[in-house]
């Protein structure tokens, strides 16, 4: 489902609804801070010779808001970059119109890296069974694809708590037009594993952020029904644009956003300690490959693709 981005006028209001998680999805996060950018620049009154200076800051404000999300860093290091180009070729002169137009370039590779992701999956084969968790905008549409060349394709999601991301997967599927279950979180695992009543072909999951040695980091509940997919054979396919891999994070140095506990019990009694992360690592020996706008790669593989697809990234 699309957002209608003109609707966020100004940049509190987009942070806010980052952190809040109305915003949600890597993917439309890092749309968000493209829209932060062009909002600041409408209402730029300042020297313009400050104006490139400033709208990256206001950029990595947003791109920061929430902490496992590198593409939303790659939204403004595609800024930098090419602010940096149009710093040498003239002479320091960058106004408005060029940064927007910088902004609209990064919106058409999104558009073109969705394609490119849609287009790999083909390499899935026939599916009639798919699970999947949580609500990615990238997962949603492979879905749609899969059952509009599938007969008979049929897909469950978990709710995730504790915001309920399943339920927008659901939803929307099922406005669609595909045949959608919903499941339980705590049942999820074992049914993904069971292969009697929803024999499931294969697992699709959302990222976060992918560590430079092939794990991923995605919703809370991934990794339970990763483990399950794997121990009763199913493949786990990471469907994700490889602007999300942090060069900078491997799997034994991860760090994962931690939320307040009221979204988990708005009112715990007071001694109970609440445990509320964001997301968890799955990872990459329970991983059988990354879908992605380069093909289908491989774990290990996956740094080497980012610098060869966007050697400009983060
Ligand atoms: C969403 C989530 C999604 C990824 C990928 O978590 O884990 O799987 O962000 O989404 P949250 P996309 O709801 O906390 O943002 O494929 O749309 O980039």
């Amino acid at each position: 489902m699309k957002i209608n981005w003109s609707k966020y006028t100004s940049i509190e209001q987009l942070r806010d609804n980052i952190k809040s998680v109305k915003i949600q999805g890597a993917t439309n996060v890092a749309l968000a801070v493209v829209r932060g950018m062009e909002v600041f620049i409408e209402s730029f009154k300042g020297e313009s010779s400050q104006l490139a200076g400033e709208v990256v800051k206001v950029g990595k404000m947003l791109a920061n808001a929430r902490h496992n999300e590198p593409m939303a860093r790659n939204a403004v290091r595609f800024l930098e970059k090419k602010l940096e180009e149009k710093f040498s070729s003239t002479g320091g002169r960058v106004d408005a119109i060029a940064v927007s137009q910088i902004n609209s370039e990064y919106l058409n590779l999104v558009e073109r890296m969705k394609d490119g992701v849609l287009k790999s999956s083909e390499g899935l084969g026939p599916v009639k069974y798919a699970f999947t968790h949580c609500h990615s905008s990238t997962v949603e549409r492979i879905l749609k694809n899969l059952s509009e060349k599938n007969t008979g394709f049929k897909v469950a999601c978990s709710e995730t708590r504790p915001l309920f991301q399943g339920r927008i997967t659901a939803a929307n599927l099922s406005n669609q037009g595909v045949d959608t279950t919903l499941v339980v979180d705590s049942g999820a695992p074992n049914f993904a594993a069971d292969r009697s009543f929803f024999p499931i072909d294969v697992l699709l999951i959302g990222a976060d952020e992918i560590t430079a040695d092939g794990g991923v980091i995605n919703k809370i509940g991934s990794y339970g029904i990763a483990v399950a997919a794997k121990s009763s054979g199913t493949p786990v396919y990471v469907v994700a644009s490889l602007l999300k891999v942090n060069p900078e994070m491997t799997s034994n140095n991860v760090q994962i956003e931690m939320r307040e506990p009221s979204e988990v019990w708005e009112d715990a009694p007071k001694d109970i300690k609440i445990y509320n992360p964001a997301f968890e690592l799955v990872n990459k020996e329970l991983i059988t490959g990354y879908i992605t706008e380069s093909g289908i790669v491989k774990p290990e593989d996956v740094l080497s693709k980012l610098h060869e697809t966007y050697p400009w990234a983060y």
